[in-house]
């Protein structure tokens, strides 16, 4: 059998990419903002339901570019879940502002409001909660502290794509909403990022910080990097916003086959439902608790490895754990308690249409057998 990962692309077709790439090789036009990356910022515009959507070269130029946009104070401090990927936080760190790690709720693993509240100080400039796993954060809650003490409140939606909560569409929350489009996310670019936002004045900012700060030939107005789209990104991002939605639904389908093959096993939480929420399906997250079950999340991971079942532990290590972290006068190493607690228990299953039948049996007898306490065979 192939090896399974955790993500597998979704890719258009090679004839339907020829032909949409056919107008961009006569032109030779192939980026800096070009007919194509227009196209899809109006079609992610349209999708989403939010009046500003801008395309950039990744989720994390999109996130950089976004702090970039809110032109927070030197030094600043960013309030931030430690439980994410290294982006979240060094998108933070690279712009000279200061990532600062408040704890998680133990339920829907998201920053708790109230740890964001214990640690804000005057220094505080904004917030980035992560919707991780495509579970929503307490936005209204998250507001209301932003809206209180006067600081810039930002999402990273990096697995939310095309989510809603209470049929309020995720991509208008917030200051601003950034998106990966990446190839393991459910709508991808190959490479890509977006920031969405609902008020379009800040689409401006956004642009110039993606093009170096030019306003014109004549002038640099602000800081800014490359974080542009090419015509190649954009293209395949066209294509694939036609197909996204049935990959979607077939995602839709394998959480529930999980669920219902894993709920027989004691110690296997899955992520929390959330009733009100369209859900993204980018992550099928499964928490591990040695002691009801009877091994660790790690044994399970190694042991499907050796079955080729490429799981994967996101978010392990978390922030906090960071080597390059380690000099930084972050808030604290102890402060995040919940965090520290899950971190060892998180397990991302395979999560997409290649996932078959008797990939899920051999899932469920991998976890058949160390349930059952059977040692590993070396
Ligand atoms: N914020 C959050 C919360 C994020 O999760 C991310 C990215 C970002 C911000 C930053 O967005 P980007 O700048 O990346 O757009 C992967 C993705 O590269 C990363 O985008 C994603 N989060 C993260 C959760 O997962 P790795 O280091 O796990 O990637 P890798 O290469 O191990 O890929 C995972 C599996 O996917 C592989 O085992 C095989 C499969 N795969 C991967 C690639 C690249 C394929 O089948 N084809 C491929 O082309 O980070």
């Amino acid at each position: 059998m192939a090896p399974l990962y955790v993500a597998r692309p979704l890719l258009p077709s090679m004839a339907d990419l020829n032909d949409l790439l056919a107008g961009v090789w006569e032109s030779k036009m192939v980026t800096n903002e070009g007919p194509l990356h227009d196209r899809l910022e109006h079609a992610l515009a349209d999708k989403l339901g939010v009046p500003m959507a801008k395309v950039f070269s990744s989720g994390t130029s999109a996130l950089q570019c976004a702090l970039l946009s809110l032109e927070l104070p030197v030094g600043a401090e960013v309030i931030t879940t430690p439980l994410t990927f290294p982006a979240t936080a060094h998108a933070i760190t690279a712009l000279g502002l200061k990532p600062v790690f408040a704890d998680i709720d133990p339920e829907t693993l998201t920053l708790d409001p109230s740890a964001v509240e214990r640690a804000i100080t005057p220094h505080t400039a904004a917030v980035i909660g992560v919707h991780v796993y495509g579970t929503i954060c307490d936005v209204e809650r998250l507001q209301r502290i932003c809206d209180r003490h006067d600081l810039r409140l930002v999402f990273d939606a990096a697995h939310a794509f095309a989510s809603e909560k209470a049929r309020e569409k995720i991509a208008c929350m917030g200051d601003m909403s950034v998106f990966s489009m990446h190839a393991t996310k459910l709508f991808n670019t190959i490479e890509g990022g977006l920031v969405t936002s609902n008020n379009s004045a800040w689409g401006e900012r956004l642009s110039l910080s993606r093009n170096f700060g030019i306003a014109s030939e004549e002038s640099v107005q602000s800081v800014g990097i490359n974080g542009k789209m090419s015509e190649l990104h954009a293209a395949v991002g066209l294509l694939n916003l036609e197909l996204f939605e049935e990959e979607r639904a077939i995602r839709r389908g394998l959480r529930a086959r999980y669920d219902l093959v894993l709920q027989r096993f004691p110690g296997l939480k899955k992520q929390l439902y959330q009733p009100d929420v369209y859900q993204s399906e980018q992550y099928y997250m499964l928490r591990v608790d040695p002691d009801a079950f009877g091994s660790t999340r790690d044994d399970v991971c190694h042991r499907l490895k050796e079955r080729e079942i490429i799981a994967r532990r996101y978010f392990w290590p978390i922030c906090t754990d960071y080597d390059c972290y380690r000099n930084y006068p972050i808030t604290s190493l102890q402060a995040v308690p919940v965090a520290e607690q899950v971190k060892t228990t998180l397990l991302c299953l395979p999560f997409h249409s290649g996932v078959t039948n008797a990939h899920i049996e051999t899932i469920a007898s991998v976890f058949e057998d160390l349930h059952a306490g059977v040692t590993i065979a070396v």
